[in-house]
């Protein structure tokens, strides 16, 4: 398995996070590399290749250029208005989102974005360039014959649509790498996203497609964050309907039914024939995790890779969630050594 990794995800590097009504040290930092590393290495996993630099062409078809240019100068803009810190948007356009974002950078966070909990500093550009570079590199090396990589990463991507930041994440990464597959030239290209959260960036993305199958099994949206996204009637639309599976489970979920769940999206990407699989992977479905209501013990993530491995599909890994405990990386080397050992 080839693993990319880059040191620059530090620049990227929260100060805060308004968390249910308080500022708090962020759940998703540089510090969650000091947890996700040592477990990788622990389990033997040695050989952390630097990606070649970002190509910024492989963002078409996943964000928009718009987007992409609010995120290059948001800093400066928030920073030449007298604004403090670091870019935080406070208001949102609901249901009267314009053509054109407000000319105040505040209007414009709010306008591409959809929750406060995503902040873009002064060098976050430069490590997102970095991170995309390693999801990117993941799926190049799949793409040239690889038969498993993984980008190990943060921050996590899913939570980002086309235009908009949302849960930590600025550029959705998993889906950097289902368009550079569809572009390397696979036909079918099937996402499974695993992390707690329902990934209603990456749904957003392929909504109505028909070409990139995406199933998610995570927190019902009832309780959880995204809370607008991840019921199981979003099943895509246009040529996408039917492209899109959900699987909202209540919070306490043990291994058991949340396997049940996996057998049966497995089951969707079985018939949807896909060519390559992509791994949204998140391990904040952990029983300790901090933000998050599964209970999944660091047994089962080896059993859950082994399953995913029955697919028999060439695979990309992509780092996602999983919070405030040295576990988490032991969890995710437990996936992926549950894949490589099936
Ligand atoms: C990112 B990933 C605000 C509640 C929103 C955002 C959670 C993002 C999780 N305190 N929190 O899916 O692991
Ligand atoms: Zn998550």
């Amino acid at each position: 398995m080839k693993i990319f990794y880059s040191d620059a995800h530090v620049l990227h590097h929260p100060k805060a996070e308004l968390h249910r009504g308080q500022m708090i040290d962020p759940h998703e930092g540089p510090h969650r590399m000091d947890l996700l590393l040592p477990g990788m290495k622990r389990a033997g996993f040695k050989n952390f290749l630097s990606p070649p630099v970002f190509d910024e062409t492989s963002l078409q078809g996943v964000h928009t250029s718009d987007y992409i240019d609010f995120i290059k100068t948001a800093w400066e803009r928030w920073d030449a208005a007298g604004y403090a810190g670091d870019v935080l948007p406070m208001s949102y356009p609901h249901s009267k989102r314009r053509e054109k974002p407000p000319t105040d950078i505040d209007g414009a966070a709010g306008y591409f974005a959809s929750s406060s909990d995503t902040v873009i500093t002064k060098t976050s550009w430069e490590a997102l360039k970095a991170v995309a570079a390693c999801s990117l590199a993941a799926a190049n090396a799949v793409s040239d014959g690889a038969n498993s990589a993984f980008a190990l990463i943060r921050p996590p991507g899913h939570h980002a649509g086309a235009d908009y930041m949302s849960g930590y994440c600025i550029l959705n990464n998993s889906a950097i790498a289902a368009q550079a597959l569809r572009k390397n030239g696979a036909g079918r290209v099937a996402i499974l996203d695993v992390d707690f959260h329902h990934g209603n960036g990456t749904q957003d993305i392929f909504y109505e497609r028909d070409d990139v199958l995406f199933t998610s099994i995570h927190g019902h949206p009832d309780d959880h964050f995204p809370y607008f996204w991840g019921h199981k009637d979003e099943t895509g639309a246009g040529a996408g309907q039917g492209f899109t599976v959900n699987y909202p489970l209540p919070a306490g979920t043990a291994y058991a039914p949340w396997s049940a769940a996996l057998r049966n999206a497995l089951q969707h990407i079985s018939r949807f024939k896909a060519d390559v699989l992509v791994v949204s992977l998140g391990v904040d479905t952990f029983e300790h995790d901090p933000i998050s209501s599964f209970k999944l013990k660091t047994t089962d993530y080896p059993l859950y890779g082994a399953i995913i491995a029955q697919l028999g599909l060439p695979t990309v890994f992509i780092m996602e969630g999983g919070y405030g405990v040295p576990k988490v990386g032991d969890n995710v080397a437990g996936v992926l050594t549950g894949f490589l050992n099936a």
